[in-house]
C-alpha cells in the first residue's frame, strides 16, 4: 500500500492497536534487549536474568538488575514516539473510537506519556508482588536485597512476566480480543521473536487489519506487512500521527 492509500485507511478507522515493544524506548536511553547489556551487567543477558530459575538461583543478583533499570528509567523521560501514539489515542477516543495500546515494555513510559488503554502484556519495573503468591506489595524497606513482605516475611520480586511464566490471562486475553477486532495494528520497536505478543500482528493480519510496521530492523513481520517505516519511532511517528490527526 502507499502511504497516502494508509493515511487515508487510518483517518477513517474505527479500531486501532498498537503493539510497542523495548525499540520504542530507545531514544529515551533505556536499553532494548537486543543491545548489548552494560557496566556491571556485561556479561548477562536479560534472557539470562528474566527467569523465575535467575531468580530462584540468586534472588540478590536479579533483583539487583531490576533496581539498576528502575534507576535509569526515573532518570529517563518519554519520547515523541510516546507521546505520538498517546495523541492518536485521544484523537480517536474524541471522535468515538476504540484505541488500544498493548506494551511489552515494563518501563511505564506510555503511562507517563499520557495512553489510557494500556495493557502491560509483561507487567511494570515499578510494580513489587510476593515471590510465593504473587500478591502485589506498595511498601517494603529496602535494607534488604531483594526485600521481603512486611506481613509474611516472604521474599519479594518485580512484578513482571519472566521467560517461562505464564503471562496474565484477562491481559492477553484482551489484548487478543482488541487485536482481532482492530482494523489497523500498528507495531512499533519489536523484533516480534517473544511469544505470545510476537503472534499479535500476524493474528491481526488474519482477521484483515492493515498492518503497519515501525522498526530500522527488518523483523520476521518485515515480510508480511502492508506498509513499513524503516526508521525510528521517535522520528516517523510524529508526523506520521500529525498527518493522520490532520491540523489539531
Ligand atoms: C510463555 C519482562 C507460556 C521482563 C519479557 C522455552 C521455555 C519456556 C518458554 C519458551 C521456550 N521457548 C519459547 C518460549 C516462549 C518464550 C519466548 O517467546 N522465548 C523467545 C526468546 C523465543 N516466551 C515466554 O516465556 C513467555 N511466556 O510463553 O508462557 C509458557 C510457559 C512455560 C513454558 C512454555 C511456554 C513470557 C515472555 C515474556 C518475557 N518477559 N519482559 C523484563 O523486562 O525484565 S520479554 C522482553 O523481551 C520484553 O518484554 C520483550 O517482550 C522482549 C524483547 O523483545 P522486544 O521488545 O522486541 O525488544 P528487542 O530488544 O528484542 O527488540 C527491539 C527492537 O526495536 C529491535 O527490532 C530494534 O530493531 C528495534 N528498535 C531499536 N531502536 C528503535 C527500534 N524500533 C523503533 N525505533 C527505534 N528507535
Amino acid at each position: 500500500m502507499t502511504f497516502e492509500e494508509i493515511v487515508i485507511r487510518c483517518r477513517r478507522a474505527q479500531r486501532i492497536a498498537v503493539l510497542t515493544g523495548a525499540g520504542i524506548s530507545a531514544e529515551s536511553g533505556v536499553p532494548t534487549f537486543r543491545d548489548a547489556q552494560t557496566g556491571l551487567w556485561a556479561r548477562y543477558k536479560p534472557e539470562e536474568l528474566a527467569t523465575p530459575e535467575a531468580f530462584q538461583r540468586n534472588p540478590k543478583q536479579v533483583w539487583d538488575w531490576y533496581t539498576w533499570r528502575r534507576e535509569r528509567v526515573l532518570q529517563v523521560q518519554p519520547n515523541a514516539g510516546h507521546y505520538a501514539i498517546s495523541q492518536w489515542e485521544q484523537h480517536v477516543i474524541n471522535r468515538g473510537g476504540d484505541f488500544a495500546l498493548i506494551t511489552q515494555n515494563v518501563d511505564g513510559l506510555h503511562k507517563r506519556a499520557g495512553s489510557q488503554h494500556l495493557l502491560e502484556l509483561h507487567g511494570n519495573l515499578f510494580r513489587t508482588k510476593r515471590w510465593t503468591d504473587g500478591v502485589v506489595i506498595d511498601t517494603w524497606s529496602a535494607a534488604e536485597s531483594p526485600p521481603r513482605c512486611p506481613q509474611t516475611g516472604a521474599l519479594l520480586r518485580p512484578d513482571v512476566v519472566w521467560f517461562g511464566e505464564m503471562l496474565p490471562h484477562d491481559l492477553l486475553r484482551e489484548a487478543m480480543r482488541v487485536t482481532t477486532v482492530c482494523e489497523i495494528f500498528l507495531c512499533v520497536g519489536t523484533s516480534t521473536q517473544v511469544y505470545p505478543a510476537a503472534e499479535l500482528p500476524f493474528i491481526a493480519l488474519r482477521n484483515g487489519a492493515i498492518v503497519i510496521e515501525v522498526n530500522p530492523q527488518p523483523t520476521p513481520l518485515t515480510p508480511h506487512a502492508h506498509y513499513v517505516f524503516a526508521a525510528a519511532a521517535g522520528h516517523c511517528l510524529p508526523p506520521f500521527i500529525h498527518v493522520i490527526c490532520g491540523s489539531e
